[in-house]
């Protein structure tokens, strides 16, 4: 604990003495990675410090609140911040060195300078709030809003097992801040769904199967299903990763979904399997406790098979 407080001294110190800075979010950003982008930007930029968020340009237009009152400007980066990504490959392409990495990801596998990884934080938006607090830095709205939704998202709405105590007080604080409006981020985040959010989830769920005594069920997202329902990738409702673990008896759920060059697959395990070390088996793979991914690069259908062979060995 009080390695990790040094580590959070020695970054507000840094922060404080720097100037053009750029933010690295991962690829397919989420808004934890967003939120969190941000709300160190506004906080920053409230210092009189240049700052630039890089970040991946296709995302679900229900992030684009986050970017409020932000303007992408042009300069060179002296300082490059990593948030929420957890392995190079995830960083964006030519991206620089990463001077300081800030994550909540069990497996970070990022090489920084001065390294911040705390998986007992829900988001890595907690993990931003404390370093903007310990900044002395006053949470306006736009903070507020962008960690909130890194939080709650992150969370799934405050029921997830990463759910913490301090996710909620922190949340609590947020709420507090004038202004912020939490109603429109739970409503757009989990209370809303398109037409076509729901026909892809008519399809999503006609595509479940089960394997071994129901322990294990996967589902699907193909490239035709998308292209029929004119959906991008980004477009993808994140809460269906975890709509298959919900179900009785089940232990892990394997989402596979398709792009160009390989099958994604999501894992989410129940308190008894751990999804970072299932999702490890294969390359690239990790996550945290209760969800999990990797990359595969086959067919679809091979890929199901491996994951209803590898798991075979493992619920018994
Ligand atoms: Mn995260």
């Amino acid at each position: 604990m009080n390695e990790t407080l040094n580590v959070e001294k020695k970054i507000v110190e840094r922060l404080k003495i720097s100037d053009n800075i750029h933010i690295i979010t991962h690829k397919s950003p989420d808004p934890d990675t967003l939120g969190s982008a941000l709300a160190l930007y506004h906080a920053l930029h409230s210092l009189g410090k240049q700052v630039k968020i890089i970040h991946d340009i296709n995302f679900s237009s229900k992030y684009e609140f986050l970017f409020k009152d932000y303007s992408d400007p042009n300069f060179e980066g002296k300082l490059f911040v990593s948030v929420d990504v957890a392995t190079p490959d995830l960083l964006p392409a030519n991206s620089p060195e990463v001077d300081i990495c800030i994550d909540h990801h069990i497996n970070n596998k990022i090489e920084a300078e001065l390294k911040l990884v705390r998986p007992e934080a829900s988001a890595t938006g907690e993990i931003i709030y404390d370093l903007i607090t310990m900044l002395g830095i006053n949470i306006n709205k736009n903070i507020a809003n962008c960690l909130y939704a890194a939080i709650a998202t992150d969370t799934g709405c405050f029921r997830q097992a990463n759910t913490t105590a301090n996710s909620h007080t922190i949340a609590s604080k947020l709420m507090n801040i004038p202004g912020m409006d939490y109603l429109m981020i739970t409503r757009k985040f989990f209370g809303f769904e398109s037409l076509k959010d729901f026909k892809l989830k008519k399809l999503f769920f006609a595509n479940a199967e089960f394997f071994h005594n129901k322990k294990l069920v996967t589902s699907t997202i193909t490239g035709e299903m998308l292209k029929k329902l004119e959906l991008g990738s980004e477009q993808i409702d994140n809460g269906l990763y975890s709509e298959l673990i919900k179900i009785e008896g089940v232990c892990v759920s394997a989402v596979l979904r398709e792009t160009d060059d390989f099958v994604k697959v999501s894992f989410r395990t129940n308190e008894q399997y751990n999804a970072n070390e299932i999702a490890g088996i294969w390359n690239n793979g990790g996550g945290h406790k209760r969800a999990g991914g990797c990359i595969m690069k086959c067919s679809i259908e091979d890929a199901k098979q491996s994951i209803v062979n590898v798991l075979a060995g493992i619920l018994l």
